[in-house]
């Protein structure tokens, strides 16, 4: 094993011994799966919530709960996220960079969940995924386009990732494990 990936594998162990719940959202094809894949290295179980028409997915590894769902073609559903969404420790939201077309989707999307009041002062963290492709944003164009210096009611971090590479994976663990509350 490589040092960096011994690195790797101590902060996901770090990140495990966490108490922490957090949402993770974005359209259809961003990442989140493939997310989910690469910070666990497998091992996680996976539950459906039992809500008709509504896609959502409840993971679970260790004390670490990853709500994850796709946004968009559900407007009907959309009260619901609120509920799901409520007293996670960190809102995560996953952006495909190398897609620019669906960048202002995305952003109204991101926006219009974060009008809602039972969600002020979650931190957030945006991941411009897919930067292994060519053509993909830069977290300059990524943070301009998701017009991210407009969110003032929360803490907000973007990191530009690829779940292919592993690019920035760490420094995503990282910010997760920091926004966890620690188990006493
Ligand atoms: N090139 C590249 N493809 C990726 C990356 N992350 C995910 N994908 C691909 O994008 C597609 C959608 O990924 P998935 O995780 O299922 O997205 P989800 O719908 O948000 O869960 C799949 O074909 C993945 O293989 C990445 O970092 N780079
Ligand atoms: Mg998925």
């Amino acid at each position: 094993m490589g040092l960096w990936e011994a690195f790797l594998n101590w902060l996901r162990s770090l990140f495990f011994k966490q108490e922490m719940e957090l949402s993770l959202i974005g359209l259809q094809n961003a990442g989140k799966t493939s997310l989910v894949n690469v910070v666990a290295t497998g091992g996680y179980s996976e539950d459906m919530i039992p809500t008709v028409g509504f896609n959502m997915k409840k993971v679970t590894k260790g004390n670490v709960t990853i709500k994850l769902w796709d946004l968009g073609g559900q407007p009907r559903f959309r009260s619901m996220w609120e509920r799901y969404c409520r007293a996670v420790s960190a809102i995560v939201y996953v952006v495909d960079a190398a897609d620019p077309d669906n960048v202002k989707i995305s952003s109204s999307e991101l926006h219009d969940l974060l009008s809602k009041p039972s969600l002020s002062g979650i931190p957030l963290l945006v991941l411009g995924n897919k930067i292994d492709k060519p053509g993909a944003l830069s977290k300059q164009a990524l943070t301009d386009q998701m017009d991210l210096k407009s969110i003032t009611d929360r803490e907000v971090c973007c990191f530009m990732i690829s779940c292919k590479n592993s690019t920035n994976i760490d420094s995503v663990i990282d910010w997760l494990v920091k926004h966890s509350k620690s188990k006493s």
